[in-house]
Order: structure tokens, then C-alpha cells, then sequence
């Protein structure tokens, strides 16, 4: 029996689609941001950050043009040891895994000095 017509399961894919958050655990690096792939400006003692190439694209209303990728106006939150950091997503990097990800040196300087380099095993999610 079916239980949900078309269009009822059109929308739940569409509800489902956008309600999927995207979240990972990877390794955090740090980044020295400028003109990144959403156009703005941005110096590193602002809290931005940098997603994967996989996870910019496939944000939800995602086009060709990166600086309408509605993921502009949204954070990535990174949790390590307990502790989280909130982070405008601003730019992308191509060819890395889907899971890395990147913030300004004075983000990333809350869980690890710079001189560090990377933090492994982190989680993030993008809201
Ligand atoms: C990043 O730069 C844009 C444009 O210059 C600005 O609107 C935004 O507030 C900046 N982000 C942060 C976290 O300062
Ligand atoms: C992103 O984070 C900033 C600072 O915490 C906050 O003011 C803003 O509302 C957040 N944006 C979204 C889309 O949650
Ligand atoms: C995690 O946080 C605890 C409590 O602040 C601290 O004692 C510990 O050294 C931290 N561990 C790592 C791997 O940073
Ligand atoms: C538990 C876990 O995910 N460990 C990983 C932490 O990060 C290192 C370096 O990237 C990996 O080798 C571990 O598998």
C-alpha cells in the first residue's frame, strides 16, 4: 500500500535534503584569509573560515557563482576537547578531503598555538 503520494514524497525529500546538516570529524588547519571564494574581504583576526570544495558545492542553493552560495551567510562550528569556536564560512579549498577543515590563525588559536600546524580529530558542522 502506499501510504504517501508524489508530491508528498517530493517534499519529504526536499525537507529531508535540507535538514541534513553536514558535519564531520577531520583535521583542522589553519589559514590566512583575503578575497576568498565568497568575495569578501577578510583579515585574520576575524573568525572565519574555510570547507572543503565538497562541502561548499553541496550546500543547499549552491550555484556556478560561489559568491551566492547562500553558505556565505552561514557559521562552521569546531568542537575539540570540549571546547567549540564559531567561525563565518567565507572560502573553500579545492583537492582536499571532505572532512578538513580550516580557520583564521585567531580561530584556530583557541584550541592550538599556529606553530602547531594542524589539530586532528575535530568535529565541526555547518548550520
Ligand atoms: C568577512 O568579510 C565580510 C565582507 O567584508 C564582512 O561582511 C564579514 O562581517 C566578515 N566576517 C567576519 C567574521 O568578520
Ligand atoms: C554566525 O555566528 C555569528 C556570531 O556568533 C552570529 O551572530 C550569527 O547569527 C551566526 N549566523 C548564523 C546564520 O547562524
Ligand atoms: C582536554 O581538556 C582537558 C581539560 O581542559 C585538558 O586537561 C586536556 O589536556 C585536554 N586534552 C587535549 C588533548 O588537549
Ligand atoms: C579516533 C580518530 O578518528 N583518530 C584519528 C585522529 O587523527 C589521526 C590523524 O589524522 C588519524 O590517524 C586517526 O585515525
Amino acid at each position: 500500500m502506499c501510504v504517501f503520494s508524489k508530491s508528498s514524497v517530493a517534499l519529504l525529500a526536499l525537507f529531508l535534503g535540507v535538514a541534513k546538516a553536514q558535519t564531520g570529524t577531520g583535521t583542522l588547519f589553519w589559514f590566512t584569509p583575503g578575497v576568498g571564494a565568497c568575495g569578501f574581504t577578510n583579515t585574520t583576526d576575524q573568525s572565519v573560515a574555510s570547507v572543503s570544495e565538497e562541502v561548499f558545492n553541496n550546500y543547499p542553493g549552491a550555484t556556478y557563482n560561489p559568491n551566492d552560495n547562500p553558505i556565505c551567510h552561514h557559521n562552521l562550528t569546531v568542537t575539540y576537547n570540549g571546547t567549540s569556536v564559531v567561525a563565518q564560512i567565507v572560502d573553500y579549498y579545492v583537492s582536499t578531503p571532505y572532512n578538513r577543515v580550516g580557520l583564521s590563525e585567531s580561530a584556530f588559536d583557541v584550541f592550538a598555538p599556529s606553530s602547531q600546524g594542524i589539530v586532528p580529530n575535530v568535529t565541526w558542522v555547518v548550520d
